[in-house]
């Protein structure tokens, strides 16, 4: 293989939220970096019809509904549906997941990174991705062959993971915090997902939206920051990448991050840094910049700037120097500037900010997951119950993660 080839990402969404993230890449025309890697999953197939109906719009009805789904929507588990409990949506996966890793390999087989997609506020996403970002990093089924093995143990798995609405029922806050401690550590309290992404649907909304398209800006913003990241793995000069994220945070164990975005200022009137600023206003969730502990600028711009030296990678590394100095930031970090197509000046920032104090999110969800822990520990029956001892565990992981990711 070429060693100059992009990295090849594969987008896998479970749940509804996700699903419905994910299958916006279907009614593109174009995926750089994904192309059509895209599986999304659910429990029960009418909650994957919004998927195949986007699918048929972008290749044209099918009359052979099984095998668009067989492609790229699997429905898995045989409780049609998880009831809002994250246990179920896990067990549901758990039951099907030979299906489930044969389904992947199929579709992703020799892919370089993955993005898994969950809301974090459900019970089938948030119950099942996490699992087999665990399955697939630390226990596959004996099932599967030898290849796939080999290849399963250098793919990166980046998680996605986005927070309820600060208003939602309090079994969302529950769920949220128990998604975010699954998708940091596995039961053996190892690094789970090799970075966790974060965004808040309450931080990121836009008073503007309503009514049908409740989610569009929140999700739009999302896929945003996915593209930004896609694109510095497939066009920059320098060499910086998925595997150069997420290194030395899982060496440092702060591994979560959010993005913060500024797009589209234009960048033959503002200084760079200004932009970074700007990006660094806008994370995707509520957090104080002050504590981060690991840093990447990605600069997004046109083409036509970068030959006619406007705008250069010194002038990137610099503005991200004097950035990070001006709030007494020494982070682990790296800058890189990306080309896109076309004129003008407009540029685009993402900032990937990771290792801050996860107590303003958490703030606004502990008191509702303290107030459930007691009553649904126990709860739910046969292969879905949480036990005690297991949300013990993944109280004490979450615990002991962000205990050394409080800032300064
Ligand atoms: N940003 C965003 N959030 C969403 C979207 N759809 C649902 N959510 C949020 O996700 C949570 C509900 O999760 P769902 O994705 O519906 O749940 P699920 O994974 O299908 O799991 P179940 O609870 O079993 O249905 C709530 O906190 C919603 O606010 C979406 O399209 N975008
Ligand atoms: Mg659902």
């Amino acid at each position: 293989m070429a060693t100059n080839t992009f990295t090849r990402w594969s987008v896998i969404a479970s749940g509804e939220g996700g699903g419905r993230v994910a299958s916006q890449f279907f009614e593109r025309a174009e995926n750089p970096g994904i192309d059509e890697r895209i599986l999304v999953m659910n429990t029960n197939r009418s909650d994957l019809r919004n998927t195949i109906d986007r699918l048929e719009e972008h290749i044209g009805p099918s009359d052979d509904e099984d095998q668009l789904m067989g492609n790229h929507a699997i429905e898995f588990g045989s409780q049609a549906g998880a009831g809002n409990f994250f246990p179920n949506g896990e067990a549901c996966a758990r039951e099907d997941i030979d299906r489930i890793v044969n389904n992947i390999s199929n579709l992703a087989g020799n892919t370089d990174a993955f993005m898994h997609i969950a809301t974090l506020g459900g019970g089938t996403g948030n119950g099942s991705i996490p699992y087999i970002i665990d399955q697939f990093k630390n226990g596959l089924p004996d099932a599967v062959d030898e290849n796939v093995e080999d290849w399963m143990g250098s793919v990166i798995h980046a998680a996605f993971g986005i927070w309820p609405y600060y208003y939602e029922q309090p079994q969302r806050h529950f769920n949220a915090v128990c998604g975010l401690s699954r998708l940091l550590r596995t039961g053996n309290e190892r690094q789970n997902a090799d970075m966790v992404l974060l965004a808040s649907n309450s931080h990121l909304e836009d008073s503007d939206s309503e009514g049908d398209d409740q989610y569009g800006s929140i999700n739009n913003a999302i896929i945003r920051a996915i593209d930004l990241m896609i694109g510095a793995g497939r066009e920059t000069r320098s060499v910086i990448d998925i595997k150069d994220y997420v290194t030395i945070p899982s060496q440092m164990d702060t591994y979560h991050f959010t993005p913060a975005v500024s797009t589209g200022l234009d960048g033959s009137v503002f200084e760079l840094e200004y932009m970074l600023e700007k990006a660094s206003e806008n994370a995707y969730v509520p957090m104080d910049v002050e504590t981060t502990q690991a840093a990447y600028a990605i600069v997004r711009a046109p083409e036509a700037m970068i030959d006619n030296d406007e705008i250069s990678e010194p002038d990137v590394y610099d503005a991200f120097r004097d950035w990070t100095s001006s709030h007494g930031l020494n982070v682990a970090g790296q800058a890189s500037l990306t080309p896109k197509r076309g004129r003008g000046s407009d540029v685009d920032v993402l900032l990937l900010l990771g290792g801050f104090s996860l107590d303003p999110l958490l703030d606004h969800s502990w008191d509702d997951f303290e107030m459930l822990g007691e009553s649904l520990s126990g709860s739910g029956s046969g292969k879905s119950k949480l036990t005690r001892a297991e949300l013990d565990r993944i109280v004490s992981n979450l615990e002991e993660y962000a205990d050394h990711n409080i800032g300064k």
